[in-house]
């Protein structure tokens, strides 16, 4: 199972440390090909590497040959809402994770998509229950809207 995992960089690495310990957890079901999403070390300038067109095109690829995406998207991202958006034109079994924000509600355009499950979590082990909840449901080809939040 190849599964892409979505989280904020330039947008703010806070969360580096929760999205470093999901992609852990996620490989213990299959490869996460955006491993470098959860690198502590990467800093939010993050411009010290490839080009941007190399960037895009390459997580492109990787988003059209994925099975599932999970984002995290407490960190708010124009990056991660492009991936999103692209993963529910092409289909893709998409789960949103995010810790409840005071005053700070998730975008509509997430929060409303019917092609997206969202899901508030507070520990990492309860979104760890969550992502393995929907990717057995995604292996047995019954996911759908389904949120909860
Ligand atoms: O707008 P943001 O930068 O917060 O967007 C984050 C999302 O876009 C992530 O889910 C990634 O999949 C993707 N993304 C954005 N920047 C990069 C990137 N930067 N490398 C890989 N994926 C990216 C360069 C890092 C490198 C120099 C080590």
């Amino acid at each position: 199972m190849k599964i892409y995992f979505a989280g904020a960089i330039r947008a703010g690495r806070n969360d580096a440390t929760i999205y470093e310990a999901m992609i852990k957890w996620l490989q213990s079901f299959g490869e996460v090909l955006t491993e470098h999403v959860g690198d502590t070390a990467l800093t939010e300038a993050g411009d010290d590497g490839p080009s941007d067109r190399y960037i895009h095109d390459r997580d492109m690829a990787w988003l059209s040959s994925s099975d599932l995406v999970v984002a995290e998207v407490t960190v708010p991202s124009l990056g991660v809402g492009y991936e999103l958006g692209w993963a529910t034109a092409l289909k893709k079994p998409v789960l949103c994770l995010r810790r409840q924000m005071p005053g700070r509600p998730l975008s509509a355009m997430i929060a409303g998509s019917p092609g997206i499950q969202t899901s508030a979590y507070f520990t990492i082990k309860e979104a760890e229950t969550i992502m393995e909840e929907f990717i057995r449901k995604t292996a047995a080809g019954i996911t759908g809207s389904t949120r909860s939040n």
